[in-house]
């Protein structure tokens, strides 16, 4: 009998979940979470963000998310799985945000003081304090400028898989060498937030996977290599300071012995972490063509699998490495679930309420609608943030509730049409896949079938599979993608099906509501008479 251990280090916690494999047997022994705000007031995060005077800036402390690991680790020895019968490890963490680690950091990692814990022996082993996130959009000027140098977006975007976007993060580190320049002389190691915890984990600089890479501007997708052209538009004698790319299942070293003496854990194999999207895939399940991924989290995503890169040259998808060694489509938008619950805190509602609304409201909203766009959006990109409302200067709270479910699903299907993938089959991930409702809406505005699948995190998930999936290869052993999935494929009875005459109706909708962002981005014409044609049209209940 052996257990693997998935880590997922997200935007608000860290979870871990630990599976166990016996024979043909797999299942998942352990899931557990620590969210930052409310373990470690001390970092003084809201969301697992710094406040910030500047609204494009999003940083987080790297040493929160070091100390969640020391204290997950040591919630892990307190009990529940018997820890000996570990063989690897592996993780998912946000992607994009990087940390930059100073000089001589990485022999520091090697023979720490297992009796101490493990921030006091980080101390003096950053070059910047902070690490800028995934939500910061500051860095405008920056993915001008590598556009530029590369002769436009769509070189880029051909190169990399996705045009410069502010929070990849080659813009973020050209805005750090500009702006800090004795602090990137001293910097020895640029990690992402993946390959920053495999380092803490295995004791020596990690490499990153191409799927995390790929979050980057800066890596060849074709080659799975880092892309000189890119590298030479960011900053001076970048490539010496910015990790390995190695493949999704390459085995880092061993656990490392301050994680040994401290815990009592084994010489368990460390398997380089990846992105928390590549891992969802694995985790709900999808390594083929065909369907996709929509994840309710902090952000708001849809992903699914690609056999070729089908790239979006101008617009707002991305193409990523997919941890199978093939490649994945996505797209990001930011005003997730933090929209969700600045709409449920404006009328006081807890989540029951906000539930009810939705059951209360007609699929439509009698053609209200809601660009929630309460903080800078990526998809589409809007730096200066203002929530758009056509038709609810009236209506009560049960109808802004609707409205920004509607609006947040109908950009989801919207923005997914570059991927070529005909979506009849979703797999719905990330806290708020767990209501009916919102699945339930999910379903008919894409017209499609929605699985559930039934582990509360699928990028840990994803993770402690990849970690099994490695191992194995390691070892020697032939193991498929389709076998290493078969425990993460939710089953016929958490189906949901779209009400064809909802479907309808959003059919109709759809283009209203492209028409409405059309208008917010001062690209259109004001809709609201086509809305009120259409309200006219529709029975009232
Ligand atoms: C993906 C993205 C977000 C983060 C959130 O491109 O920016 O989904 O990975 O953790």
């Amino acid at each position: 009998m052996s257990i693997y251990l998935g880590f997922d280090s997200s935007t608000q916690s860290l979870t871990v979940t630990a599976i166990e494999v016996a024979g043909d047997r797999r299942t998942v022994v352990l899931e557990r979470s620590v969210v930052f705000d409310e373990a470690l007031p001390a970092y003084g995060t809201r969301h697992g963000v710094l406040a910030s005077d500047d609204p494009l800036v999003a940083v987080a402390p790297p040493l929160m998310w070091a100390e969640a690991l020391d204290l997950m680790m040591a919630e892990l020895a307190a009990g529940g799985i018997d820890l000996s019968r570990v063989r690897a490890i592996s993780g998912s963490a946000q992607q994009h945000g990087s940390v930059y680690m100073a000089q001589g950091a990485g022999a520091r990692l090697d023979g720490l003081d297992a009796s101490r814990p493990l921030v006091r022996l980080l101390d003096g082993c950053f070059s910047r304090e902070v690490a800028p996130v995934w939500l910061d959009a500051s860095t405008r000027e920056d993915c001008r400028a590598i556009a530029g140098a590369l002769g436009g977006d769509a070189v880029l975007a051909r190169l990399t898989g996705s045009r410069a976007f502010e929070r990849f993060t080659g813009p973020q580190i050209r805005k750090f060498a500009r702006t800090e320049p004795e602090a990137y002389a001293g910097t020895e190691r640029i990690h992402l937030v993946s390959s920053f915890l495999a380092s803490l984990l295995a004791g020596r600089h990690a490499p990153v996977d191409p799927g995390d890479a790929s979050g980057t501007n800066l890596m060849e997708l074709a080659r799975a290599q880092w892309a000189a052209p890119a590298l030479a538009a960011t900053a001076d004698r970048l490539l010496c300071r910015l990790p390995e790319i190695r493949p999704s299942w390459s085995v880092v070293g061993r656990l490392s012995p301050y994680w040994q003496q401290r815990y009592g854990l084994p010489a368990a194999r460390v398997v380089t972490w990846s992105g928390d999207n590549p891992c969802s895939l694995i985790g709900v399940g999808l390594v083929r063509e065909g369907r996709v991924v929509v994840s309710l989290g902090t952000s708001d995503t849809v992903f699914g699998p690609m056999n070729a890169p089908r790239v979006d040259e101008g617009g707002t998808g991305h193409v990523f490495g997919a941890p199978t060694g093939a490649f994945m489509g996505l797209t990001c938008f930011t005003n997730g679930s933090l929209a969700r619950e600045r709409v449920r805190d404006t009328f006081g509602m807890h989540w029951r309420e906000f539930s009810d609304a939705l059951r209360r409201t007609p699929a439509g909203n009698h053609a209200r609608l809601m660009l929630p766009w309460f903080v800078p959006e990526i998809t589409p990109a809007v730096l200066d943030p203002h929530v758009h409302r056509y038709g609810l200067s009236e209506a009560g709270a049960a109808a802004h509730v609707r409205a920004v479910v509607e609006g947040q699903m109908m950009a989801l299907a919207r923005h997914s049409g570059w991927m070529g993938v005909t979506i009849d089959t979703i797999h719905a991930t990330g806290g708020a896949a767990a209501n009916n409702e919102i699945v339930q809406i999910m379903a008919d505005v894409f017209n499609a079938r929605v699985y559930r699948p039934e582990v509360r995190n699928s990028a840990a998930l994803g993770a402690a599979l990849r970690a099994w999936h490695a191992d194995t290869v390691a070892d020697g052993a032939p193991l498929s993608w389709d076998e290493v999935v078969a425990l993460a494929t939710p089953g016929e009875r958490t189906r949901v099906d779209p009400v064809p005459a909802h479907a309808a109706r959003y059919a109709e909708l759809m283009p209203l509501h492209a028409a409405c962002e059309a208008h917010a981005l001062g690209r259109g014409p004001n809709p609201e008479p086509l809305l009120e044609e259409l309200r006219q049209r529709w029975p009232g209940e």
